[in-house]
Protein backbone atom coordinates (compact mmCIF):
# COMPACT_ATOMS: atom_id res chain seq x y z
CA UNK A 1 0.00 0.00 0.00
CA UNK A 2 1.22 3.52 -1.13
CA UNK A 3 0.94 6.48 1.37
CA UNK A 4 1.04 9.45 -0.28
CA UNK A 5 0.07 12.45 2.37
CA UNK A 6 -2.16 14.88 1.40
CA UNK A 7 -4.10 12.35 -0.74
CA UNK A 8 -6.37 9.40 1.04
CA UNK A 9 -5.99 6.19 -1.01
CA UNK A 10 -9.41 4.93 -2.94
CA UNK A 11 -11.36 1.93 -2.49
CA UNK A 12 -12.71 -0.51 -4.78
CA UNK A 13 -14.93 -2.52 -4.34
CA UNK A 14 -16.52 -5.33 -6.83
CA UNK A 15 -20.17 -5.71 -6.16
CA UNK A 16 -20.44 -8.46 -9.33
CA UNK A 17 -19.62 -10.98 -10.39
CA UNK A 18 -19.42 -12.46 -6.76
CA UNK A 19 -16.22 -13.63 -5.16
CA UNK A 20 -16.46 -17.62 -6.10
CA UNK A 21 -18.97 -17.66 -8.74
CA UNK A 22 -19.46 -19.54 -11.96
CA UNK A 23 -18.84 -19.11 -15.38
CA UNK A 24 -18.90 -20.89 -18.68
CA UNK A 25 -15.45 -19.68 -20.42
CA UNK A 26 -16.55 -17.55 -23.48
CA UNK A 27 -19.65 -16.07 -21.34
CA UNK A 28 -19.92 -12.50 -21.33
CA UNK A 29 -19.84 -11.72 -17.62
CA UNK A 30 -21.91 -8.31 -16.52
CA UNK A 31 -19.75 -7.03 -13.70
CA UNK A 32 -20.42 -4.06 -11.25
CA UNK A 33 -17.91 -1.63 -9.62
CA UNK A 34 -18.15 1.12 -7.32
CA UNK A 35 -15.29 3.08 -5.65
CA UNK A 36 -15.26 5.50 -2.51
CA UNK A 37 -12.39 8.20 -1.94
CA UNK A 38 -12.23 10.54 0.17
CA UNK A 39 -10.91 13.73 -2.01
CA UNK A 40 -13.02 12.16 -5.38
CA UNK A 41 -16.29 11.14 -3.20
CA UNK A 42 -18.44 8.15 -4.69
CA UNK A 43 -18.39 6.63 -7.73
CA UNK A 44 -20.71 4.54 -9.34
CA UNK A 45 -22.36 3.58 -11.84
CA UNK A 46 -23.49 6.90 -13.89
CA UNK A 47 -20.68 8.84 -11.94
CA UNK A 48 -18.25 10.71 -14.89
CA UNK A 49 -15.66 9.28 -12.69
CA UNK A 50 -16.56 5.61 -14.26
CA UNK A 51 -14.51 6.72 -17.06
CA UNK A 52 -11.24 5.88 -14.68
CA UNK A 53 -12.34 2.40 -14.08
CA UNK A 54 -10.46 -0.30 -15.52
CA UNK A 55 -12.12 -3.88 -15.41
CA UNK A 56 -9.95 -6.85 -17.26
CA UNK A 57 -10.53 -10.79 -17.43
CA UNK A 58 -7.74 -12.73 -16.93
CA UNK A 59 -7.09 -16.62 -16.78
CA UNK A 60 -5.67 -17.70 -14.13
CA UNK A 61 -3.94 -21.24 -13.92
CA UNK A 62 -2.24 -22.45 -10.64
CA UNK A 63 -0.11 -19.25 -9.72
CA UNK A 64 -0.30 -17.03 -12.19
CA UNK A 65 -2.74 -15.41 -14.53
CA UNK A 66 -3.13 -13.87 -18.18
CA UNK A 67 -4.40 -10.79 -19.19
CA UNK A 68 -7.25 -11.55 -21.98
CA UNK A 69 -9.65 -8.76 -22.18
CA UNK A 70 -10.26 -4.91 -20.63
CA UNK A 71 -13.46 -2.98 -20.40
CA UNK A 72 -13.77 0.51 -18.62
CA UNK A 73 -16.65 1.92 -16.84
CA UNK A 74 -18.62 1.15 -13.35
CA UNK A 75 -21.03 -1.38 -14.91
CA UNK A 76 -20.83 -3.56 -17.95
CA UNK A 77 -19.58 -6.68 -19.08
CA UNK A 78 -16.50 -8.53 -19.80
CA UNK A 79 -15.98 -11.03 -22.34
CA UNK A 80 -14.11 -14.23 -21.14
CA UNK A 81 -12.22 -16.79 -22.84
CA UNK A 82 -10.31 -19.85 -22.91
CA UNK A 83 -7.37 -19.43 -23.37
CA UNK A 84 -5.39 -22.40 -25.74
CA UNK A 85 -3.23 -24.24 -24.03
CA UNK A 86 -5.09 -24.43 -20.81
CA UNK A 87 -8.77 -25.88 -21.81
CA UNK A 88 -7.96 -29.70 -19.99
CA UNK A 89 -6.41 -28.51 -17.11
CA UNK A 90 -7.94 -28.78 -13.93
CA UNK A 91 -6.39 -25.96 -12.01
CA UNK A 92 -7.99 -22.83 -13.92
CA UNK A 93 -9.76 -20.13 -12.77
CA UNK A 94 -10.94 -16.81 -14.35
CA UNK A 95 -10.04 -13.28 -12.50
CA UNK A 96 -12.13 -10.02 -12.27
CA UNK A 97 -9.71 -7.39 -11.60
CA UNK A 98 -10.83 -3.69 -11.34
CA UNK A 99 -8.63 -0.42 -10.65
CA UNK A 100 -9.32 3.27 -10.60
CA UNK A 101 -7.01 5.83 -10.22
CA UNK A 102 -7.73 8.98 -7.78
CA UNK A 103 -7.09 12.27 -9.01
CA UNK A 104 -4.70 13.21 -6.38
CA UNK A 105 -5.14 15.35 -3.19
CA UNK A 106 -3.37 18.56 -2.54
CA UNK A 107 -0.68 19.76 -4.38
CA UNK A 108 2.05 17.85 -4.95
CA UNK A 109 0.43 14.77 -3.50
CA UNK A 110 -0.10 12.24 -6.58
CA UNK A 111 -2.54 10.33 -7.53
CA UNK A 112 -3.30 6.54 -6.00
CA UNK A 113 -4.20 3.71 -7.78
CA UNK A 114 -6.85 1.21 -5.85
CA UNK A 115 -7.46 -2.50 -7.33
CA UNK A 116 -9.56 -5.59 -6.43
CA UNK A 117 -10.20 -8.85 -7.79
CA UNK A 118 -12.89 -11.85 -8.14
CA UNK A 119 -12.08 -15.41 -8.38
CA UNK A 120 -14.86 -17.01 -10.86
CA UNK A 121 -15.14 -20.75 -11.71
CA UNK A 122 -15.41 -22.45 -14.93
CA UNK A 123 -18.57 -24.52 -14.06
CA UNK A 124 -16.82 -27.37 -15.74
CA UNK A 125 -15.06 -27.66 -12.35
CA UNK A 126 -17.81 -27.29 -10.05
CA UNK A 127 -18.77 -31.09 -9.64
CA UNK A 128 -14.68 -31.46 -8.77
CA UNK A 129 -14.30 -28.93 -6.59
CA UNK A 130 -17.31 -27.58 -5.17
CA UNK A 131 -16.05 -29.35 -1.83
CA UNK A 132 -12.65 -27.11 -1.93
CA UNK A 133 -14.46 -24.00 -3.10
CA UNK A 134 -17.19 -24.06 -0.83
CA UNK A 135 -15.26 -25.00 2.19
CA UNK A 136 -17.12 -25.89 5.43
CA UNK A 137 -20.28 -28.15 4.96
CA UNK A 138 -23.39 -27.93 7.43
CA UNK A 139 -23.23 -31.13 9.21
CA UNK A 140 -26.90 -32.27 10.14
CA UNK A 141 -28.09 -31.34 13.74
CA UNK A 142 -28.81 -34.37 16.02
CA UNK A 143 -32.68 -34.50 16.13
CA UNK A 144 -33.01 -34.87 19.53
CA UNK A 145 -36.03 -36.52 21.34
CA UNK A 146 -38.94 -34.66 23.25
CA UNK A 147 -37.83 -34.35 26.88
CA UNK A 148 -41.05 -35.04 28.48
CA UNK A 149 -42.60 -37.26 26.30
CA UNK A 150 -46.13 -37.78 28.03
CA UNK A 151 -48.11 -40.93 27.46
CA UNK A 152 -50.36 -40.79 24.45
CA UNK A 153 -53.94 -40.62 26.23
CA UNK A 154 -55.86 -43.55 24.62
CA UNK A 155 -58.95 -42.87 22.92
CA UNK A 156 -61.52 -45.55 23.98
CA UNK A 157 -63.19 -46.45 20.37
CA UNK A 158 -66.67 -46.75 20.37
CA UNK A 159 -67.86 -49.67 18.68
CA UNK A 160 -71.53 -50.40 17.95
CA UNK A 161 -72.61 -53.38 18.57
CA UNK A 162 -74.08 -54.79 15.09
CA UNK A 163 -75.02 -58.22 17.07
CA UNK A 164 -78.58 -58.28 16.79
CA UNK A 165 -80.71 -61.46 18.29
CA UNK A 166 -80.89 -63.89 15.57
CA UNK A 167 -84.71 -63.90 14.95
CA UNK A 168 -86.18 -67.30 14.72
CA1 LIG B 1 -7.84 10.02 -2.95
Amino acid sequence: MTIVVGNAEPQITISSPAEGGFFDFGDTVPYEVSVTDAEDGTISDGSAGCAKVGVKYLLGHDIHAHLLSEATGCKGTIQTSAEQGHGGDANIYGVIGATYTDNGGRPGAGPLTASAEVRIWPKLLQAEHYNMIAGSRRSPTPARAAASASATPTTPTTRASTTSPGTR
